[in-house]
């Protein structure tokens, strides 16, 4: 099934250089990039895309950080793209991740873990219609998704 995730660069890894990094895995696999763009996240909306941490030890350190600078925000569309993005990224503690994942990879602490995926189509749907309006996500064709797909 063809799927939708949003995906964001976090600022720590904007600051560290790894954009191009990051970008590059989901290209190389595969997947068709859908939407992209930079900016920095108002609070409020910091607080909306992580509402069900509210209340949390961790909430407003991790407003703060997700504030603090440019985010690269973006969508990525394949066959079970969902999932297969939360892989990718490996667990949420990058000491918990597993190497060769990207926070596994690149990531100390759970507070500057370099990335975020959305975890369910559920989740993938509310925050693609935060972060995009419908103009921005592209609909194209790739010729290369006939070597990518049986
Ligand atoms: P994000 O949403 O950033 O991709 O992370 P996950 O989806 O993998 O994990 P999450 O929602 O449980 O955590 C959101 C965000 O909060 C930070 N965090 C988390 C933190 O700073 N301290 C903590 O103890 C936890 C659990 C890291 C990711």
């Amino acid at each position: 099934m063809l799927e939708r995730t949003f995906v964001m660069v976090k600022p720590d890894a904007v600051q560290r250089g790894l954009v191009g990094e990051i970008i590059a895995r989901f290209e190389k696999r595969g997947y068709k990039l859908a939407a992209l763009k930079m900016f920095v996240m108002p609070r409020e909306m910091a607080e909306t895309h992580y509402g069900e941490h509210k209340g949390k030890p961790f909430f407003e350190g991790l407003v703060d950080f997700i504030t603090s600078g440019p985010v690269v925000a973006m969508v990525w569309e394949g066959k079970n793209v969902i999932a297969a993005a939360r892989e990718m990224m490996g667990a949420t503690d990058p000491q918990k991740a597993l190497p060769g994942t990207i926070r596994g990879t690149f990531g100390i602490d759970v507070g500057r873990n370099v990335v975020h995926g959305s975890d369910s189509p559920a989740s993938a749907a509310r925050e693609i219609a935060l972060f995009f309006n419908e103009a921005e996500l592209v609909d194209y064709d790739r010729l290369l998704d006939h070597w990518l797909y049986e």
